[in-house]
């Protein structure tokens, strides 16, 4: 057990829930590998949400409420991680989840659902009868009435790939990716350069509280929203940490 006491208790702890994950089926091996290169960009930002992260956050929020079909992607390094805290933002955003896997195989498309369900995941798109249009086929299998359809999608660490195709379908795209270099970051609409352990309970806080806002309180948001600068100001804030 790691002491509480140590500086990077939570980083190590998030690093065991990914290992676990690893064991129980549900997360890929290369899941190891993308959670250490997001630990060294989480390690060059502080290791906590700065002030940019926390506005992207707000803004996704305020983009899923407006959304009239709404979709949350999960894959195995998310369902290992925030299991419980994915299925409160659908519930707080009004989105079904759907698992949407890099290096899918139905064993581990199937592991994932139950252990969504075994957490109480109620409104899940499970199937995966359509293909997004531009990409390899077995990463391209969605769920027709999800994915497929939604007018906004929030994939937390996408590839770079899936990402522009979704983008040239017309979805607005909510990435959430500590590399603020990735294609996947460059690509996205919003993108949320902080730990998804942060990010999906910081854009259910701002959820929650919205639920009660008008529309064009939240329609300004996103319209003033800049994801050029929102990235370049990541940048900047990892170089004054070198
Ligand atoms: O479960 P699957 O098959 O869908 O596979 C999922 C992974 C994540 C293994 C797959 O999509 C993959 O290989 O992703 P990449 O190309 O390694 O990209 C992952 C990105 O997420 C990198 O830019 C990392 O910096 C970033 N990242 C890793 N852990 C976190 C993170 N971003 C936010 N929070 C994290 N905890």
């Amino acid at each position: 057990m790691m002491p509480k006491s140590h500086p990077r208790y939570e980083s190590l702890l998030t690093r065991d829930k990914i290992v676990e994950g690893v064991r129980q089926g549900i997360t890929g091996i290369q899941g190891l590998i993308a959670q250490g290169r997001g630990e060294a960009f989480d390690y060059l930002i502080g290791e906590k949400t700065t002030p940019g992260a926390l506005h992207a956050e707000k803004v996704a929020a305020a983009m899923l409420l407006l959304a009239k079909m709404p979709v949350i992607s999960v894959n195995g390094n998310v369902a290992a991680l925030v299991p419980e805290e994915i299925i409160r933002l659908s519930e707080a955003v009004n989105a079904p989840l759907e698992v949407n896997l890099f290096y899918r195989t139905e064993e581990r498309v199937n592991a994932i659902i139950r252990h969504l369900r075994s957490k109480g995941a109620k409104s899940m798109c499970i199937k995966s009868d359509a293909l997004i249009p531009g990409i390899e086929h077995k990463r391209a299998k969605v769920d027709s009435g999800g994915i497929f359809i939604a007018d906004a999608v929030l994939v937390p660490l996408e590839d770079g790939d899936r990402c522009r195709a979704l983008v040239d379908m017309g979805k607005t795209v909510i990435a959430i990716d500590l590399n603020p270099l990735s294609r996947t970051a460059q690509r996205a609409h919003v993108t949320i350069v902080d730990n998804v352990v942060r990010a999906i309970p910081n854009i259910t806080g701002f959820a929650e509280v919205f639920g009660k806002s008008e529309k064009d309180e939240l329609q300004k948001l996103v319209e003033e929203f800049d994801n050029k600068k929102n990235l370049t100001e990541a940048i900047d804030n990892i170089s004054k940490h070198l």
